[in-house]
């Protein structure tokens, strides 16, 4: 299997659930600015959707869409237990979470990465942001993780778009269950390994 990320970006999600599951996986980075894959390939001749993430399975078949992907990794790696059994009503409070961080979370930060957003898209954004993270610290102040109070893949996403909020300066110094939970997670030696392959530092 090999992924396709950025450094940074929400591939560290699926770069996180890889480590934890020990599956066997290679890494290509993506300039998304370039278009092009570090071996110098076309990276729209393989992931036609332009973005990252992306992950070329053995078989040769290509799988992206975050949540998706994460899943398939956690299944392929049962005995890592990084997602419930499918089936399982865990299961559906996972894809739950894995639906709230991509809609509600991920895709909220957009006018925020966008330099040409007008100021009046960023306040709203940072607003939105506010309520969605305030929702999550709430179960995170009873819970140490999102789903079965065991780390899941989901756990990987929320940490990803935690460290973006740092990284802008969004104050979320009224959850800290929020702040505890993005510390927990640096402790990970999953975390640590995906943070230094992809060359970014611990925030
Ligand atoms: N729907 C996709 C969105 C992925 C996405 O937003 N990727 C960003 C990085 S976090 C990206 O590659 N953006 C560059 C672009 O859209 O061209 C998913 O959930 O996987």
């Amino acid at each position: 299997m090999k992924l396709y990320y950025s450094p940074g970006a929400c591939s560290l999600s699926p770069h996180i659930a890889l480590i934890e599951s020990g599956l066997h996986f290679e890494l290509e980075k993506v300039d998304l600015k370039s278009g092009k894959t570090e071996s110098g390939a076309d990276y729209a001749s393989i992931n036609p959707k332009g973005y990252v993430p992306a992950l070329l399975l053995d078989s040769g078949s290509l799988l992206t869409e975050g949540p998706t992907i994460v899943q398939y990794i956690a299944d392929h790696a049962p005995s890592a237990r990084i997602a419930p059994k499918p089936g399982a009503m865990a299961r559906y409070q996972l894809t739950e979470w894995l639906g709230y961080i991509n809609s509600e979370i991920h895709k909220a930060f957009g006018p925020l990465f966008d330099r040409s957003s007008p100021e009046e898209a960023k306040a709203a954004a940072r607003k939105k942001l506010d309520r969605r993270f305030a929702y999550v610290a709430r179960h995170l102040s009873e819970h140490a993780y999102l789903v079965e109070d065991t780390f899941s893949v989901a756990d990987g996403y929320l940490f990803v778009t935690l460290r973006w909020a740092k990284a802008i300066g969004i104050d979320l110094s009224a959850y800290p269950s929020l702040d505890a939970f993005r510390e927990r997670m640096n402790q990970r030696p999953a975390v640590v390994s995906a943070l230094s392959e992809e060359g970014i530092e611990v925030i």
